[in-house]
C-alpha cells in the first residue's frame, strides 16, 4: 500500500513551506483563516490532506482559497468533499492535526491517517483547486499544489472563481456530469438557460421591473457576473459596481455583502436611487443581500431570513399546484431575526430546524427535508432537494391521470431545480432565483417587504484577548463560558421589550459576535451596546471599549 514519496513530504515542508507560526491554527466555520503572510505552510499541508481525503473517498475533492468577507490581507482555505459540500466534520480533526504538527513529524501524521483508515495510496486522484482575486492566492495556490504533488496527486487549477462554482465543478466531475458540465461555461449555460426559460417572453410583469444593481464587492462576483450579464441579454438587466482591479485593497472594503448587512447601509460605490432594487455579494460571492433605499433616504435590508421565506413560499406554492405530497423544511441560526420565525412557522406553517453558524451544520439539517430551505441571516444559503423527490417529479411527468396544469407545474419545479446550486449557498445562483420569484409574483423589493416587519436588530464585534475562552450550547443561543456571562446577559435583556441577544466566538475572524434585537432601533442599539460591554468586562476584552 504505502507507495508515497515521505522524502519528498519532508523536503518540500522543510525547503518550500515550513511551519512558520508557533501557534495553533484551528478549522473553523469556514476553514482556516488568518493574515495571508501566515499560511503559506497551511496550504502545503491542505494539499497533502486533499489528496488523502479524495483517494480515501475515490472520488475528486476541491480546495477553495479564499477569506470570503474577510479584509483583503486575510486568506483561508476550504476544503470540498466529492458530493460538493463543505468537508466532513470527522476530517476537521485531521485538517487541524495536520496544520499544526511540526514539519518533521508530518510523515508520521500521513502513517497515522493512512493506516487507521487503511487509505489506497496509488491511486491518482485529482484535486480541484480555485481562488478568490486576493493578491496573496496565487503564491498559496502554489503552495497547495505543491502539497497535492508531494502525495503524487494531479491538481487541476480553475482558476479565479466563485466559492460555489468550485463547489459546483466538484460534484459535477463526481456524479459523472451528470450534475452538469465541470466547467465555467457549463456552469453558466445550466443556470442562465434555466432562468431564461422560467421569465418567458415578457420581461417585467405588474410591480416588478427586470432591472438590478449589484454590488460585486470588488471581488470575484463582480468579475463573474460579466458572463451572466452577457449570457441573459435583456431577459435581466444586471448594472454591475464596485469591480476594482485586483490587489487595490479594496476588496469588501465599505461594500459587499457582510458590509450592508453588518452596518445595515448602503455600501459604497453604488448609486443611491430612490425605491431601486440593490443587491450585494460578498467576497467569494456565496452570500448575498438585498436592500433599497426609501423616499426618506433610509436603507431597508432584505437578507437571508427574507430570501429564504420568499422562496420557501414561493416552492409550497409551486409544488401544491403539482398535487404532489411534500415534505418542505427551513432551517435557521440564533442570528436569525424572530419575527421571521414567527412568520414561517405560524403564517407559512412550515417547520423551522436550528443549527449553529456555520453552513455545513444547515447543509446536513436541511437534507432531512424532502426539500430543504437554509439561509444564514447573513444571506449565505441554498436548497437542497432529496434525490427521490426529483426521481418522484420525473416519474409524475409520465403519469397521464395528471392535468396539464400539474405536468406544467412539475416542469416548471424541474427547471428551478437546475436553476440551484444546491452543492452549497451560491449568491449569483440565489439572485436569479429570487429575480424569477419576484416576477412572476409581479412584485416589487416592497412587495416583498411587506410580508412581515423585522424586529430590529444589531450585530456587534469585540475584540478579546482569547476567544476560545468563550464557549455556547443550544445552537449557539445559550453562552456557557465565562461563568456567569449568560445570567448577566439574561438580566439585561430582560429589561427590554421584546428583546433577545446571545454571543458567540466567531469562526472566521478573531472577534466575538453578539447579536440583540429589541422592540425599536435604540433599543436594540442599546440592548446589543450593554451586552457588548459585558463581554469586554467579563472576557478579557482588548483595545477601545465597544462602542455604537
Ligand atoms: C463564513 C461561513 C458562514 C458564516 C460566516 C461567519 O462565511 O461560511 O456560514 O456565517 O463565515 O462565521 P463566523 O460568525 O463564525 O465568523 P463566509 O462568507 O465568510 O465564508
Amino acid at each position: 500500500n504505502n507507495h508515497f514519496n515521505y522524502k519528498t513530504v519532508y523536503a518540500f515542508a522543510r525547503e518550500m513551506h515550513p511551519k512558520t507560526e508557533k501557534f495553533d491554527v484551528q478549522y473553523g466555520t469556514a476553514g482556516f483563516r488568518a493574515k495571508a503572510s501566515t499560511l503559506g505552510y497551511v496550504m502545503y499541508r491542505m494539499g497533502l490532506l486533499a489528496v488523502l481525503r479524495a483517494r480515501y473517498k475515490k472520488g475528486c475533492v476541491g480546495v477553495m482559497i479564499t477569506a470570503s468577507h474577510n479584509p483583503e490581507p486575510d486568506n483561508g482555505v476550504k476544503l470540498i468533499d466529492p458530493c460538493g459540500e463543505m468537508l466532513e466534520q470527522s476530517w476537521e480533526l485531521w485538517a487541524t492535526k495536520f496544520a499544526n504538527v511540526a514539519d518533521d513529524e508530518l510523515v508520521d501524521v500521513i502513517h497515522e491517517i493512512v493506516s487507521k483508515l487503511d487509505i489506497e495510496m496509488t491511486q491518482r486522484v485529482e484535486i480541484l483547486v480555485g481562488k478568490d482575486t486576493r493578491p496573496s492566492s496565487p503564491s498559496l495556490a502554489k503552495a497547495l499544489c505543491d502539497g497535492i504533488l508531494a502525495l503524487s496527486g494531479k491538481p487541476i487549477d480553475y482558476g479565479i472563481v466563485t466559492t460555489p462554482q468550485l463547489h459546483y465543478f466538484v460534484y459535477c466531475k463526481n456524479s459523472k456530469h451528470e450534475y452538469g458540465i465541470p466547467t465555467e461555461e457549463g456552469y453558466y449555460t445550466k443556470l442562465s438557460n434555466a432562468f431564461k426559460k422560467l421569465r418567458g417572453e415578457s420581461f417585467n410583469n405588474g410591480n416588478y421591473f427586470n432591472k438590478i444593481l449589484f454590488d460585486g464587492a470588488n471581488g470575484v462576483g463582480a468579475k463573474k457576473i460579466k458572463y451572466f450579464q452577457e449570457c441573459l441579454g435583456d431577459s435581466l438587466k444586471i448594472e454591475m459596481y464596485n469591480d476594482e482591479l485586483i490587489g487595490t485593497g479594496k476588496l469588501n472594503f465599505m461594500c459587499g455583502a457582510d458590509y450592508v448587512k453588518v452596518k445595515q447601509t448602503f455600501p459604497n460605490g453604488v448609486p443611491q436611487i430612490t425605491e431601486q432594487r440593490c443587491c450585494s455579494v460578498d467576497g467569494d460571492a456565496d452570500r448575498l443581500i438585498y436592500y433599497y433605499l426609501d423616499e426618506n433616504k433610509k436603507c431597508h435590508l432584505l437578507d437571508g431570513d427574507r430570501i429564504a421565506i420568499l422562496i420557501a413560499e414561493y416552492l409550497k406554492e409551486m409544488v401544491e399546484s403539482t398535487g404532489l405530497e411534500v415534505d418542505l423544511g427551513l432551517v435557521q441560526t440564533a442570528y436569525a431575526n424572530g419575527a421571521s420565525t414567527d412568520y414561517i412557522t405560524q403564517k407559512l406553517k412550515v417547520p423551522v430546524s436550528f443549527a449553529c453558524t456555520g453552513i455545513k451544520y444547515l447543509h446536513h439539517e436541511a437534507q432531512k427535508f424532502e426539500i430543504g430551505v437554509y439561509f444564514e441571516a447573513n444571506g449565505h444559503g441554498t436548497i437542497v432537494f432529496k434525490k427521490e423527490f426529483k426521481e418522484k417529479l420525473k416519474l409524475a411527468l409520465e403519469n397521464t391521470s395528471l392535468s396539464n396544469e400539474q405536468h406544467g407545474a412539475i416542469k416548471k419545479v424541474l427547471t428551478i431545480i437546475d436553476l440551484i446550486n444546491e452543492t452549497v449557498g451560491d449568491a449569483i445562483s440565489d439572485m436569479l432565483l429570487v429575480e424569477t420569484i419576484l416576477h412572476s409574483k409581479g412584485w416589487s423589493i416592497q412587495d416583498w417587504e411587506k410580508k412581515y416587519t423585522d424586529l430590529p436588530n444589531r450585530l456587534m464585534k469585540v475584540s478579546v484577548k482569547d476567544r476560545t475562552q468563550i464557549t455556547t450550547t443550544n445552537s449557539e443561543r445559550t453562552c456557557i463560558k465565562p461563568d456567569g456571562l449568560q445570567d448577566e446577559i439574561d438580566t439585561i435583556v430582560a429589561r427590554y421589550k421584546a428583546g433577545r441577544s446571545f454571543v458567540r466566538p466567531s469562526g472566521t475572524e478573531d472577534l466575538v459576535r453578539v447579536y440583540a434585537e429589541a422592540i425599536s432601533q435604540e433599543e436594540a442599539d442599546q440592548l446589543s451596546l450593554e451586552v457588548a460591554l459585558k463581554v469586554y468586562d467579563m472576557a478579557d476584552g482588548i483595545g477601545p471599549k465597544p462602542s455604537l
